[in-house]
Parts: structure tokens; sequence; C-alpha cells
């Protein structure tokens, strides 16, 4: 039940917030009482918000200080300045993907597709369970520390996920 909630919340909260009738500032943030109200709008019982958001495997959504106030930690394909701060990588960060997708990646490299970064992990684990949501997980190693030293940019989430512009297909090689 909550992780069909979590796909909900992620879909209003990240790509399509008129769905359930939600303003998002410019940070994507949505009143809480806004989205209990979207919930009971679904028969979905506004008291499992709370659950989804301490469930969530990956601490996909983050509530304000005061609880007021909820978000998606990344992912949107909406425009929202979500204010990460830029942050120096560990010399390596992985990309977990899938061997459908190897040929255009070695071509053109990572690239944000429908979101606004490339979402890279710190570790293969985590790698693999992001490639496994499409298949026999593929393991990307992306040369993270080669590429700020040169002048990309990286940010840090408040969850551990390293987001970049791109990533040139120089910088990558397969594990
Ligand atoms: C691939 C989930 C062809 C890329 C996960 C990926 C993550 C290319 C797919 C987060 C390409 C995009 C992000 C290129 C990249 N040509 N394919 N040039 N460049 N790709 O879902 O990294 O559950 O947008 O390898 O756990 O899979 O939503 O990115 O397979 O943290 O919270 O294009 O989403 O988190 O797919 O996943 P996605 P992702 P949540």
């Amino acid at each position: 039940m909550t992780q069909k909630l979590s796909k909900l919340l992620s879909y209003w909260l990240r790509h399509a917030p008129e769905a359930g009738d939600l303003t998002l500032d410019d940070a994507g943030w949505a009143s809480v009482e806004s989205v209990r109200t979207a919930l009971s709008r679904e028969g979905v019982n506004p008291a499992l918000l709370e659950q989804v958001v301490a469930d969530s495997d990956k601490q996909r959504f983050e509530l304000s200080a005061d609880s007021a106030y909820i978000r998606a930690r990344q992912g949107h394909s909406i425009d929202v300045d979500l204010g990460w701060a830029i942050a120096m990588p560990p010399e390596t960060l992985y990309h977990g993907t899938v061997d459908r997708f190897l040929e255009a990646i070695f071509a053109d490299g990572l690239k944000p597709m429908a979101r606004h970064h490339v979402h890279l992990s710190p570790d293969v684990e985590t790698a693999a369970r992001v490639g496994e949501r499409r298949g026999a997980p593929v393991l990307l190693r992306v040369a993270a520390g080669k590429m700020a030293r040169q002048g990309a940019v990286f940010r840090l989430s408040s969850n551990g996920v390293w987001l970049a512009e791109a990533v040139p297909p120089e910088f990558l090689a397969r594990v």
C-alpha cells in the first residue's frame, strides 16, 4: 500500500502537481494540508502520509522542519530549484543501467533524460538497485573526481544521491 502511495506522491510532487490539484513553490514544496486533501480525494486515508515518508526506502520525500510542507528530494521533471549544495564528489561514483542503453550511453554520455539531472550513486549496491528497475543491472563507474577537477558541477541531495548535469563518455567505464 505505501509503495503505491509513494508512486502517487512521486507523480504529484515531481511531475504533475496539477493532477493532485497541488501548487508547488520554486523549491518544490507543497503544503501537507493540500496533499492530505488530495489523498482524501483519491480515497486514501491521509494519515498514511507520514508513514509513507518514514517508510520510503530511499528517503524520497522530505518534510519541512515544522512538518507543514513536503517535497520530493529529487527526480523532478517540472521546473524546480531544489537548492542542493555544490559538493566535491568522491573519486568514483556509480550509475546503474541496463544493457540496451549502453551503446547510446557510450556514444553520448549519461544524460538526464526526463529528469533535471543524471543520478549517481556512491556505492555499487545502490547503483545495482537503480539498474534493477529496468532489468539485469549493468554498472558503470564514473570518474567523478576527475570530472569535478575539470570543472563539472556536482550536487549532493540530503538522501545521498549525487546529481550531475551530464557525464561525457570519456569519464565512464563498465564495472
Ligand atoms: C539511461 C529512482 C540512453 C539511464 C532511482 C537510465 C534513482 C540513457 C535512464 C533515480 C542515456 C533514465 C534515477 C543516454 C542515461 N542514452 N539512455 N545517453 N543516459 N540513460 O529513471 O538513474 O525511485 O531517469 O541509464 O532509484 O535510472 O524515483 O534515471 O536507465 O535514484 O526515487 O536512461 O530514480 O529513484 O532513467 O534513476 P531515470 P535512473 P526513485
